[in-house]
């Protein structure tokens, strides 16, 4: 064991995984296999199976066979809310576990891996009490020859393709509701992270689940996440990622069996800070929107608009903020802001900076690797003088990296906020309620933040405007999300004939 500077260890050999079908694990065999090494570290944490397209077949057809004999939708909500809760006790059981790989595998801080696991209890303990309310409608109102009723139906087996940035929470913020709603899941995580999805399966079993509701396969987004989108019998794909892979499942949707689909795709959010707000918890919080997980989130706040008249103060306010905030290995519990998730992650955020240097905008802090001896980690950066068609301005970096852009007028600043293919969230600072108000009225995005950033919860809906995506996750919403509705009409009485 290799010790860090807290309590935790960097684990002394890999831990192997299957993948999960039906019920339990699938030994890798003669599957080739990938070797995920902690970003933080450079060290090997998991060794994941290669799942082949036969493997999903089989998948498929445990998660279609599940749903089609009713096991699960068939049983009443209240015996869905038992395996549910009975989950939430088993993930809270197993938080550290859960969080030591999630950290491992993401580079993510500890802390923050714990309590997103929290987080994710609580999803399941609210999406319980959705599947006993989730109900259809009544009209009452047809005459006295007629009824109507509205029912919901789960849709049927979900795909579910999740990425790396938040691999447990936002499989949480899905699974229990896609559950509670009665459907059946094929995951598959991205290959980097696929460990403690691999994990929720085994919780879910443990739990209750009955098998072939909740299968896991594992691999590569080319191959079989691409055979997933395509596949015939799965009747709805959840996506969250790239916008540019978000374009291929609506493509493979279109040319196979029109799944119906959920997208939680890219962002470029704005923050908007007003002269009139308290300035301290502003950049407070416009700090925290683009540090919290290296800025690699979709609902990162990374365009901050701000009102000219304290821009070149709130930029110091930053500046400062940013040289305080404790960037390093992400098992130390002191740690706020962790390794970059992948190698690739880490160029594309690094070839960002050099552009917004070579577009002529002014780096006022940051813009380097942080050297810790191993591992990828790049200082908070903060780039002023921004001009809207500039790239860093315009496009997902998905890192810790804030460009500045001031404004004269409360319509300006719902100019700049809104000039963007995307839609996902926004956050305004301002002590003037009407202010407030009118940006949160006229901004568009999905999640909408005032004198606060990032909150959520398992109540609130998820999802995005324009680009950003389709459908709606967590809440109620997230459950009718996995449901169809039929219209059912019913004569009372005698029918009116049509042939006399
Ligand atoms: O995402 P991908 P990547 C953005 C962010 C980031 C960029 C690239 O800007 O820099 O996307 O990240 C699976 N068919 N976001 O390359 O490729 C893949 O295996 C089916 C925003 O990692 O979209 C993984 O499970 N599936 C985002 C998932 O898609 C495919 C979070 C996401 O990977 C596939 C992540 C295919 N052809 C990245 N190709 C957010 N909204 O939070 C890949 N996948």
């Amino acid at each position: 064991m290799d010790k860090c500077s807290s309590e935790l260890s960097i684990p002394s050999a890999p831990r192997d995984f299957g993948f999960y079908n039906n019920g339990s694990y699938v030994a890798a065999g003669t599957r080739e296999i990938f070797t995920r090494s902690s970003p933080g570290h450079g060290v090997p944490v998991t060794r994941i199976p290669k799942c082949t397209v036969e493997d999903l077949d089989l998948a498929v057809d445990s998660a279609r066979t599940a749903f089609d004999d009713r096991r699960w939708s068939g049983l009443n909500g209240q015996a869905r809310a038992a395996v549910l809760l009975k989950a939430a006790a088993l993930i809270r059981e197993r938080s550290e576990e859960i969080a030591f790989f999630e950290t491992l595998e993401n580079g993510k801080p500890i802390s923050q891996a714990r309590a997103e696991v929290g987080g994710c209890a609580d999803m399941f303990e609210y999406a319980s009490g959705l599947a006993r309310s989730l109900h259809g409608d009544s009209f009452n109102n047809l005459g006295d020859g007629m009824f109507g009723i509205v029912t919901r139906e789960p849709v049927g087996v979900v795909g579910l393709i999740t990425p790396w940035n938040f691999p447990f929470l936002i499989l949480c913020e899905r699974v229990p509701y896609i559950l509670a709603s009665g459907c059946t899941i094929v995951a598959k995580p991205s290959e980097v992270t696929s460990a403690t999805t691999l994990i929720l399966a085994e919780i879910l079993t443990d739990a209750g689940l009955p098998d072939g509701c909740m299968n896991v396969v594992t691999g590569s987004g080319s191959s079989i996440g691409q055979a997933l989108i395509e596949h015939p019998r799965v009747d709805m794909l959840s996506f969250t990622g790239s916008t540019a892979v978000g374009r291929r499942v609506v493509e493979a949707a279109g040319r196979t069996n029109f799944k119906k689909l959920g997208l939680e795709l890219g962002g470029k959010n704005p923050q908007i800070v007003f002269a009139d707000a308290d300035l301290e918890d502003a950049a407070d919080g416009v700090a925290f929107g683009i540090g919290f997980n290296t800025g690699q989130c979709c609902v990162s706040g990374s365009r901050l608009i701000v009102e000219r008249s304290v821009a070149d103060e709130f930029a110091q306010m930053l500046r400062e903020k940013f040289s305080k905030v404790v960037v390093g290995d992400p098992l130390d519990e002191k740690t706020q802001i962790g390794a970059i998730t992948t190698d690739a992650q880490n160029t594309t955020i690094m070839s960002y900076i050099e552009k917004g240097s070579a577009e002529g905008a002014e780096l006022i802090c940051g813009g380097e690797q942080l050297d810790f001896g191993r591992g990828q980690y790049i200082a908070p950066t903060l780039f002023g003088n921004v001009t809207g068609d500039m790239a860093i301005a315009r496009e997902e970096i998905f890192g810790p990296v804030l460009t500045i852009m001031p404004f004269d007028t409360i319509e300006e600043a719902i100019e700049i906020a809104n000039d963007t293919e995307y839609g996902l969230a926004a956050s305004v600072w301002s002590k003037n309620i009407d202010k407030a108000l009118t940006v949160m009225r006229q901004v568009q995005a999905g999640r909408f933040w005032v004198n606060t950033t990032l909150a959520g919860g398992p109540e609130l809906p998820l999802g995005g405007f324009k680009q950003s995506g389709w459908g709606r996750e967590a809440g109620m919403y997230g459950v009718e999300e996995y449901t169809q509705v039929k219209s059912v009409h019913i004569e009372i009485g005698k029918r009116t004939p049509w042939i006399e």
